[in-house]
């Protein structure tokens, strides 16, 4: 199979965090406050920052799907992302995602200028996300979760996680490709975070290639300062980086090919040290260029 051309086969995709919202778990109020306008300047800024840093996608979105958090009608997401998206297709090489649930909002930001759609509900929220994203030709990130963000983190249950999410996301490919997604433009990610114990988190991180094999798609995980780190390390929230940089590396390591981080930085660096010790895993030694750092 073809790969996406945003999500190459060669390489650890970095897809950096844009979110335009006022209440983001983590970097909300930054570039949006209570008057929902963002500011485009700053953003662009921004984008430009995270370019430099090694970023390969922008992945911008206008709704928290925090633990607990309430649904945004569209039209207040959509003032949030559709300016903050005309400007950066403008002045920002890079590709850019739209992380949403909706179909209105993903076709907006398409026409736009976006060329991925990121739904952490996998389509499931709005399955004419998933027309909208094939009639664009769009690549599509479908994450896994259960329910909604306001109820997800009320008693989550698996038997088998890997199995059970494995299942469920194998179904959202299904439909992805029956509405019509190219299946060499569709990537699955296990949904860190969303509806699962610290268990099924580290059960989901730690073989997430079983996943990627098994669905036999490029696997994101969004690992990014989540509250599981925060029970792992007693971090709080906005010193969680350095965990975040050891999750992303024991995720690629394990066989992931993207990551969606705040700290781009980090997680280049992190995707360096996993993807040579899983070609280290598989015999193929070090990676060119890596031999004059061998020393102490
Ligand atoms: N996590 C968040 C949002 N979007 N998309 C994908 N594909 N995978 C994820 O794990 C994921 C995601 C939640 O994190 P964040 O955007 O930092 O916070 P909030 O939802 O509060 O805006």
């Amino acid at each position: 199979m073809q790969h996406s051309p945003v999500f190459a086969r060669e390489r650890v995709t970095i897809v950096a965090v844009l979110n335009v919202t006022p209440d983001s778990f983590s970097d909300g109020g930054r570039w949006v406050g209570h008057d929902e306008h963002p500011d485009v300047e700053a953003v662009v800024r921004e984008a430009r920052r995270l370019a430099a840093e090694g970023a390969h996608v922008l992945d911008v979105g206008g709704e928290s799907t925090r633990p607990g958090a309430a649904e945004v009608p569209v039209a207040r997401e959509l003032a949030r992302v559709l300016p903050v998206v005309e400007a950066l297709a403008k002045s920002v090489r890079l590709p850019i995602s739209i992380d949403t649930r909706k179909a209105e909002v993903a076709r907006a930001a398409l026409e736009a200028g976006a060329t991925v759609v990121n739904d952490v509900s996998g389509g499931c929220f709005d399955p004419r996300l998933l027309d909208v994203a094939a009639r664009a030709g769009a690549t599509v990130v479908l994450g896994h979760m259960r329910g909604v963000p306001a109820t997800m983190q009320d008693a989550p249950h698996f038997d088998d996680v890997l199995a059970e999410v494995g299942d469920e996301l194998a179904a959202r490919v299904a439909a992805a490709e029956a509405a019509g997604v190219a299946p060499e433009r569709i990537v699955v990610d296990p949904g860190i975070g969303f509806g699962k114990r610290l268990e099924d988190n580290l059960v989901l991180l730690a073989r997430c290639g079983e996943l990627a094999e098994r669905l036999g798609r490029p696997l994101l995980v969004g690992p990014s300062r989540k509250r599981f780190l925060g029970a792992l390390t007693g971090d709080p929230v906005e010193a969680r980086d350095t965990a975040t940089v050891a999750a992303c590396a024991v995720a690629v390591f394990a066989g992931a090919s993207a990551l969606r981080v705040h700290d781009v930085a980090g997680a280049v660096r992190a995707a360096a040290v996993g993807q040579a010790l899983r070609a280290a895993r598989a015999g193929q030694g070090a990676p060119a260029g890596a031999a004059a750092g061998a020393g102490p």
